[in-house]
């Protein structure tokens, strides 16, 4: 069975480094920002049934956003990410869960999470995990910690929200 799981969020919040933390244990300090959108996929293993996990990373920039609808399309379960040293990218949340409900339309209630991105940064953190585990409960969804830097939380809240999928 596939999953398919979209992660969005602002530019340069982490998504590419998420998934790669979660592919493919790795972390890049230099930036590259996607264009249009990357896939990537692992296999997991649950009471004996293989899974395909397909993360769809698509690129933050608004203004350039491609064909989203089909991006959007079958989305199982999805990652809204911001960057804890970044305000914006948190007062963006909102607007995020409302690009998903646009596009998912009737098909819009999925297992989420509110995901805090660079918890490593403990210096130049300006957002409370606090604040963050408010606005996911205001949303329904869970919150989760992360940094793909050290790779606190990546595997975790992924494999929360595919255990969510399963069960479902
Ligand atoms: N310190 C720290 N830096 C991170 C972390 N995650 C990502 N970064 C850095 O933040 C920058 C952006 O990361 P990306 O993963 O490319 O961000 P993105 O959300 O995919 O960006 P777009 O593709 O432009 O939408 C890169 O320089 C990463 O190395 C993290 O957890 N901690
Ligand atoms: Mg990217």
């Amino acid at each position: 069975m596939n999953i398919k799981c979209v992660i969005i969020g602002d530019r340069s919040v982490g998504k590419t480094s998420i998934c790669n933390r979660f592919v493919y244990n790795t972390f890049q300090a230099l930036y590259a920002p996607t264009i249009g959108f990357d896939l990537f996929s692992k296999r997991i293993i649950k009471n004996n049934v293989e899974y395909r996990i397909v993360l769809w990373d698509l690129m933050g920039d608004q203004e350039l956003r491609v064909s989203r609808k089909d991006y959007y399309m079958g989305a199982m379960c999805a990652l809204l990410v911001y960057d804890v040293s970044r305000i914006g990218t948190f007062q963006h949340i909102p607007d995020w869960f409302e690009e998903l409900k646009i596009n998912l339309g009737k098909n819009y209630d999925i297992p989420c999470a509110v995901v805090a991105n660079k918890q490593d940064l403990e210096n130049k953190k300006m957002i409370d995990n606090s604040k963050g585990e408010k606005l996911a409960k205001k949303y329904n969804t869970i919150f989760w910690p992360t940094s793909a830097k050290t790779g606190q939380g990546v595997g975790e809240v992924i494999i929360e929200l595919v255990t969510e999928v399963i069960s479902k």
